[in-house]
């Protein structure tokens, strides 16, 4: 399988932890959204990552679309996300606040790399910091020890791992170490993971700087 997309985007690097986590061999083609448009094109035509090209040559595009493709082919005794119930309910509801977290850091990063500082929307902004702000506190009073769920990992784990080494990229400052006491335990504790560290960003897995 090839995985395409760089690691300092959330929605790839949780598929990428979720190959390794299953011991799933694959390869990389770590374009970007930004300086290969056109290779992009002809993988994903609105240029998105990740795209995950699989043994039988299909390309998935989306990463929720791509992790339900891992499970199945998983299978449920392994599956990252449980198959039913309240705990299936339960590790939906924590990875669809990361994600949405995920998407209003990647909102506000955007508005303020494509803008002048003046040009910024203050009102914009203002929406955005609300809304990871709530996003992250949803996320610290669910959180449990020392996995998000229970005493086993599962794919709120990964995903919630993955906003927040995002978060500490972008927006450290959003992250400061004396809040959100259980998120940065939870996230000590998957970066310390074999699947996490093998798919940490290198410094050439960056975005362009504002001109
Ligand atoms: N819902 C998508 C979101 C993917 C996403 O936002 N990818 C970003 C990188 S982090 C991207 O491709 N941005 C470029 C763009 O949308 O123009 C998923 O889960 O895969």
């Amino acid at each position: 399988m090839i995985l395409v997309g760089q690691y300092d985007s959330p929605f790839v690097r949780r598929v990428a932890v979720t190959l390794h986590h299953y011991h799933m061999p694959f390869t990389r083609n770590a374009l970007s959204v930004f300086s290969n448009v056109k290779e992009m094109k002809a993988i994903h035509p609105m240029v998105r990552v990740p795209s995950l090209v699989t043994e039988d040559g299909e390309t998935l595009v989306d990463s929720g679309a791509i992790l339900d493709y891992l499970d199945e082919k998983a299978g449920p005794a392994r599956s990252l996300t449980p198959a039913h119930g309240p705990e299936r309910r339960r590790v939906l509801q924590a990875m669809a606040f990361a994600t949405g977290t995920s998407e209003k850091i990647i909102a506000l990063f955007f508005e303020r790399l494509f803008h002048e500082p003046k040009a910024v929307s203050k009102d914009w902004e203002k929406r955005l910091l609300s809304q990871i702000e709530a996003g992250i506190a949803w996320l610290e009073h669910e959180c449990g020890s020392p996995w998000f769920i229970d005493s086993h990992m599962t794919q709120a784990d990964v995903t919630v791992g993955c906003m927040l080494s995002h978060l500490k990229l972008r927006m450290p400052e959003l992250f400061p170490a004396n809040k959100y006491l259980k998120l940065h335990s939870l996230s000590f504790h998957c970066e310390t993971r074999d699947e996490f560290v093998a798919a940490r960003h290198s410094e050439n897995e960056t975005v362009p700087k504002r001109k």
